[in-house]
């Protein structure tokens, strides 16, 4: 599975703004759908968290502050993103 929604090639915070974009109309890969379960929704963004964290881009370096607030309120809606996000930080300091 991949979270290259733009597929350029990498997965960075170009992809996680298709992602945003799709966020619970989607129902392509195109439209942020990383888990080809027909939805945008969490999940497809732990997948794409997690893609990217395989990366040399960093979600602090590559996410502009606002969309960062907003992402972390979706990681605590989504219970897991928690883990996760300090696994992401952990890696990336
Ligand atoms: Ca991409
Ligand atoms: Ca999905």
């Amino acid at each position: 599975m991949t979270a290259d929604f733009n597929e350029d090639g990498v997965v960075d915070a170009a992809d996680l703004a298709v992602w945003e974009s799709g966020f619970g109309t989607g129902t392509t890969l195109a439209e942020g759908d990383a888990d080809a379960d027909g939805d945008v929704d969490g999940q497809d963004f732990l997948l794409w968290q997690s893609n990217l964290g395989t990366s040399a881009i960093s979600a602090a370096t590559a996410v502009p502050e606002p969309a960062g607030c907003a992402l972390v309120m979706i990681a605590l809606a989504v219970g897991a993103g928690m883990r996760r996000s300090r696994l992401v930080a952990a890696t990336s300091h």
